[in-house]
């Protein structure tokens, strides 16, 4: 998969060569290309903001530097998606996760301040597929960090970038319940024994038990996600 970001701090997808992500890329399995806004724009201080028209608090991004950013990235794949982390977008979940994993090319653009001059959507929309995606209902400074939670959950479906693909099966939300608790050697650690059930040797007790402990942690923290 390609993935381009536009933003005013590449510094923040550093983190991205690290762990899981930075092997897929050098593996070849993620092509992420991370471009600086600022270089699209020419005047002396390479201003990206400007005051909202109409008045009102905060800056917003300017249209033009946008405009070349994108621009010079969209002839690169066929039909790329352009998301745009937004708190009013549509709501970023692991079945999007799993939708998004199917696009060949991703453009995530990464607004700051009050957000980006409008147009651009308009621009964009008409020419291709735009989204604007939130990752919860909370307030982020900017589209960078809900950007790398994006990346790094779409990425981890991709084939291969997981080792064992079976590890991508039990975990929460896959199966619409939160994950089981996991517990390793020493079977007793602090006077704190491991259940007695997962030394048993008996998979189907253990399946059970693991099933049972899934819905009921999902009962008490989640209910939402069981339709209760
Ligand atoms: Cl995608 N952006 C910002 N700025 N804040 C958010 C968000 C996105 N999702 C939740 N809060």
């Amino acid at each position: 998969m390609r993935i381009d970001v536009v933003t005013i701090f590449p510094g923040y997808f550093d983190a991205l060569e690290l762990s899981l992500m930075g092997k897929a890329r050098d593996r070849g399995l993620i092509d992420l290309h991370v471009h600086d806004l600022r270089e699209s724009a020419h005047d002396k201080h390479r201003t990206v903001d400007d005051t909202p028209t109409g008045g009102g608090a905060g800056m917003v991004m300017k249209p033009e530097p946008w405009g070349q950013a994108l621009d010079g990235i969209l002839p690169e794949s066929e039909d790329p998606l352009i998301i745009f982390p937004s708190p009013a977008g549509d709501v970023f979940t692991q079945a999007m996760a799993r939708e998004l994993a199917h696009e060949q090319h991703l453009v995530f653009g990464c607004g700051r301040y009050e957000g980006i001059d409008h147009r651009v959507f308009d621009e964009y929309a008409e020419r291709g597929r735009v989204r604007l995606v939130s990752i919860g209902d909370y307030v982020l400074n900017g589209g960078e960090v809900a950007s790398i939670a994006m990346i790094e959950a779409i990425g981890r479906l991709l084939p291969g970038v997981v080792g064992n693909p079976d590890s991508l099966v039990e975990e929460s939300h896959e199966s619409g319940l939160l994950e089981y608790p996991s517990y390793t050697k020493p079977a007793e650690w602090r006077g704190r024994r491991v259940p007695d059930v997962l030394l048993s040797g008996n998979h189907a007790a253990i399946d059970a038990w693991r099933h049972e402990q899934s819905v009921e942690r999902t009962r008490r923290v989640r209910p939402d996600l069981l339709g209760d």
